[in-house]
């Protein structure tokens, strides 16, 4: 017991110092648990996260458009098996993080459960989905974990990308005909709430952040990650000549911040716990390809298995 308080102890003055904590590294068994649920369910919101955008693929309305679409696509799956890659490195398999997705044990952002039902929402996606997720993901690079950390530094440049595009296409509709500035206020109408709720719960129902702060896991509590992502906002709103769907946002001279009306909590727990308006669509669409990709996986072990069985044969002879 003494043994487990003093590697406790000295594990922590290890974070402190900033030093990154690498797999082989002792741990305690709380921080392993912590970092495969954070990073496992990072990763499937990566991969679903594929599912509203890939809606769009064959519909984008120029080839220009399609060619930045497929690649932002390409790249959320990109970031997925990094991210996997890096989970793994806690001694969990692969397969056993995608039965926890499949299964509905696993949580993914609750912002993929929301339909893309208009073009605009694929530049609201990549303005304000993505520009919330790298809002977070840039603090996730200075994360204590080493593997994560080195995973986030790419992603994050690639996000980057994504929330550019996403701005370059909200931008052309902003300077369209009325009919286009219409469906532009429409997606910002609809993304605009759920997008601050990506930031995850409030005060004290945010029951991890103490924790995971502690631990310099994660560097901002939800609550400063969303308020700059409020700050950031309004003035790229104005650029586009939309109005942000919320009447209290006002600026606040005491704080230097802008105040914003109350998230609708109920709706989020709501889709968090499997209500959403398409959760059901999203899990079913995982479950499909991966049981059509299981005879992909299974001609893989295959040959892994007689490439294995061939080499320790020659190793016999020679
Ligand atoms: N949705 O105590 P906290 C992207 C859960 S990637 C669903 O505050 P924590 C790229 C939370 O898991 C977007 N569940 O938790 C892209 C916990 O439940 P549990 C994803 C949520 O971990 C763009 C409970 O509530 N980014 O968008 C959500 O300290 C465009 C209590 O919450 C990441 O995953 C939510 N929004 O803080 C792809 C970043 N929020 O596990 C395609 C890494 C909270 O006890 C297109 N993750 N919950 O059952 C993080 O930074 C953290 O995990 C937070 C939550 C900040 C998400």
């Amino acid at each position: 017991m003494a043994d487990i308080k003093s590697l406790e102890e000295k594990f922590q003055s290890i974070v402190d110092a900033e030093t990154k904590i690498e797999p082989k590294d002792w741990m305690p068994e709380a921080y392993r648990k912590t970092l495969i649920r954070q990073i496992s369910q990072h990763a499937h919101s990566e991969i679903v996260g594929m599912l509203p955008e890939g809606n769009w693929i064959n519909r984008a309305p120029t080839l220009r458009r399609k060619v930045g679409l497929l690649a932002k696509v390409q790249d959320e799956a990109g970031h997925g098996l990094y991210l996997y890659s890096a989970c793994e490195t806690l001694g969990i398999e692969r397969d056993e993080l995608f039965d926890q997705l499949h299964s509905g044990k696993a949580k993914y952002s609750s912002i993929f459960n929301y339909p893309t039902t208009s073009w605009a929402d694929i530049g609201a996606i990549g303005w304000l989905v993505d520009g919330a997720a790298i809002m977070n993901q840039v603090m996730l690079c200075r994360t204590s974990y080493g593997p994560y950390a080195r995973a986030m530094v790419r992603i994050c440049k690639e996000e980057s990308f994504h929330q550019r595009q996403g701005y370059e296409i909200l931008l052309t509709l902003s300077k369209g005909s009325e009919e286009q500035r219409a469906m532009l206020q429409d997606a910002v109408n609809r993304w605009w709430w759920p997008s601050l709720m990506m930031f995850g719960p409030t005060g004290k129902e945010s029951t991890h952040s103490a924790q995971s702060m502690k631990w310099k896991i994660k560097r901002k509590t939800n609550d400063e990650l969303r308020q700059q992502f409020v700050d950031i906002s309004i003035g790229q709103a104005e650029i586009l000549g939309v109005t942000l769907p919320d009447p209290d946002l006002k600026y606040n001279e005491e704080t230097g911040h802008y105040d914003f009306g109350e998230i609708d909590w109920e709706e989020f727990w709501n889709v968090v716990k499997g209500n959403g308006p398409c959760n059901k669509e999203r899990l079913a669409a995982r479950v499909k390809a991966s049981e059509e990709g299981q005879w992909v996986r299974d001609a893989a072990m295959a040959y892994a298995e007689k490439q294995a069985k061939r080499k320790s044969e020659a190793s016999k002879v020679a």
